[in-house]
């Protein structure tokens, strides 16, 4: 490794034993990076010496009306930020910083001033609770935080119970003491600290439904890899683009489709903090949006509403955080006449690893291993899985899993045999003969019933193609004697009656268009589905409920 620029090391020994890491390939030419860098620097001090600190980065509503900041605007608040952490906070490289807020221009700004400062951002996103932010600034021994005045409540009390917290700054707030007004009168150039490309920049908290948060590791090096991988290849932005939609800043899917990609761009984000399908498509409309990043569910609820918006600045699509199933693909194409972009990321690769262009889809598929990195299908004793076979899926590239101080480690990259260093992203997928991959389900979700496989998103995607069906979720419950049964739960649209001649009409229509072993035993009608902040459905707890 470079030498580090990080005084305080606790990242870097945190870090898996090396015949642990993950194979790195650096294969295209855009990848090759020098060996020291800040990708804030990269970001944002770059974007402006190349000519685009007076044009728009950051579009946001003030008091319901829209108000734009520029490179250079930001770059000087970036910088303010910095000299805060660094003389008013005492903070030296390699010491962590925990993030707060909902997806606003000082989240924006704070993780970049974080990033250039040379420390550790821990973003956090805005629904947890002081129980989980515990376990984060334990497991991430973070000393200090910047968080958004509205989100002080769970902040504090989460503080109370580590004394590691020693100093919390609040924002989005005028009152005396906040950051806001600590910045008002620092400087607003900045020494970027001179990091290593592989020198840590960022934890990413796993989402996880189950088990202790994992934190994963991201050096300098892997923001720019994910921001020269699925942009340049699949979604192909210009520096007009301006990018929408609604996942976090704290989720490495809002942190690349809403600050880094726009920003390696030259192009602009829209940031606004809650948004329903009804307000995202009123937002792109305000805001002349040409892309939006978002979930399946929001696509499949704004296919009912597209049509009330005019929508003619809207280009691209892209979709990810769980399997799109094509009904909703189709649904939504038919509404607005757009191909959605689909793409399989995870917090432990960064960003998406397998995805495709609008021209290149293929129905039902995910897409193909991206540009940068391979992926392949193996069996159970890591054999490549013939075509057409399910198996788990397994994927090498720029970017790669470190958990930080975790034995799960293991269990996400291989560290023996000729796939050595490649990550398990813990999916079952096929691949056809033209290297197309097919999600089957989370390869813990499998449902296993009378001896049978049976992938609830399939079942899912059977569900979706009724008429009367807005939502639906298939999961196995337990059986006496089948081992599971498959257990489907729907939401209905308005105006259908979820009844028994229901439950039967359902059953039939998946009989008749997937295997009929494959239908719902049991449906229940719910009236809305357990969601994480990121849109991914919880089956943990469609499991339990009765
Ligand atoms: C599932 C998908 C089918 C899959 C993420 C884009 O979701 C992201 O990260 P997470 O760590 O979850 C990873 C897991 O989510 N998944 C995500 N996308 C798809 N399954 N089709 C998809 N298109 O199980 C994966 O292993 O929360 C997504 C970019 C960055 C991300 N962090």
């Amino acid at each position: 490794m470079e030498a580090t620029a990080h005084v305080d090391t606790f990242v870097r020994d945190a870090l898996p034993p090396h015949a642990q890491w993950p194979k790195l390939v650096f294969e295209l030419p855009e990848l090759r990076y020098p060996k020291r860098l800040n990708c804030a620097a990269e970001l944002l001090d770059r974007m402006v010496e190349l000519g685009h600190g007076e044009r728009s980065v950051i579009r946001t509503l003030v008091d319901g009306k829209a108000y734009a900041c520029t490179y250079r605007a930001l770059l000087h608040r970036a910088n303010q930020i910095a000299h805060v952490l660094t003389a008013d906070l005492h903070l030296r490289p390699g010491n962590r910083v925990l993030l707060r807020a909902p997806n606003n221009p000082m989240m924006a700004a704070c993780w970049l001033a974080v990033v250039k400062a040379g420390l550790v951002a821990v973003p956090t996103m805005p629904l947890l609770r002081a129980t989980e932010l515990k376990q984060i600034i334990d497991k991430a021994k973070v000393g200090a935080a910047l968080c958004d005045l509205r989100l002080m409540e769970e902040m504090e009390l989460a503080r109370a119970g580590c004394r590691e917290m020693k100093q919390v700054l609040y924002f989005n707030d005028g009152s005396a003491g906040s950051l806001e007004q600590k910045l008002a009168h620092k400087p607003t150039a900045f020494a970027n600290v001179d990091t290593a490309a592989d020198d840590a920049c960022m934890i990413a908290f796993t989402s996880g439904t189950t088990g202790r948060p994992k934190g994963t590791v991201h050096f300098h090096r892997d923001v720019l890899a994910m921001c020269d991988c699925f942009p340049r290849s699949c979604l192909k932005p210009g520096q007009d683009d301006i990018f929408c939609g609604t996942p976090p800043l704290a989720f490495t899917f809002g942190l690349g489709g809403l600050l880094c990609f726009p920003m390696r761009f030259g192009a602009s984000t829209v940031l606004i903090e809650k948004l329903t399908p009804d307000s995202l498509l009123e937002a792109v409309d305000a805001f002349k949006a040409t892309i939006c990043f978002t979930a399946p569910t929001y696509y499949r609820q704004m296919a009912g509403l597209v049509r009330n918006y005019k929508l003619r600045s809207l280009k691209k699509c892209v979709s990810a955080g769980e399997a799109l199933p094509d009904a909703t693909r189709q649904m939504f194409k038919e509404a607005s006449g757009i191909e959605i972009i689909d793409g399989i990321g995870a917090t432990e690769m960064m960003h998406i690893f397998i995805s495709h262009t609008p021209e290149r889809v293929r129905r039902g598929a995910t897409g193909y291993a991206i540009p940068g990195y391979d992926a392949k299908v193996i069996d159970d004793a890591g054999k490549p899985c013939a075509p057409g076979v399910v198996g788990r899926l397994a994927v090498i590239g720029p970017t790669g899993c470190r958990y930080l101080a975790d034995p799960r480690q293991k269990d996400y990259v291989i560290s023996r045999g000729s796939l050595r260093g490649w990550n398990l992203t813990g999916d079952a997928y096929k691949m056809d003969a033209d290297g197309y991959f097919y999600y089957q389900a989370r390869t813990d979700d499998m449902i296993i019933s009378a001896g049978y496989n049976v992938a609830g998103p399939e079942v899912e995607a059977a569900l979706l193609q009724h008429p009367a069906v807005a939502e639906c979720g298939v999961v196995g419950v337990p059986d006496a004697e089948r081992g599971q049964i498959v257990r489907a739960c729907v939401v209905l649209k308005q105006g259908y009656t979820g009844n028994e001649p229901m439950v039967k009409e359902l059953q039939e229509f998946v009989k008749k268009t997937i295997a009929p072993y494959k239908y719902p035993r049991s449906v229940q009608f719910v009236a809305s589905l357990p969601r994480t902040e990121t849109g991914k459905l919880q089956r943990f707890k469609l499991r339990q409920a009765g």
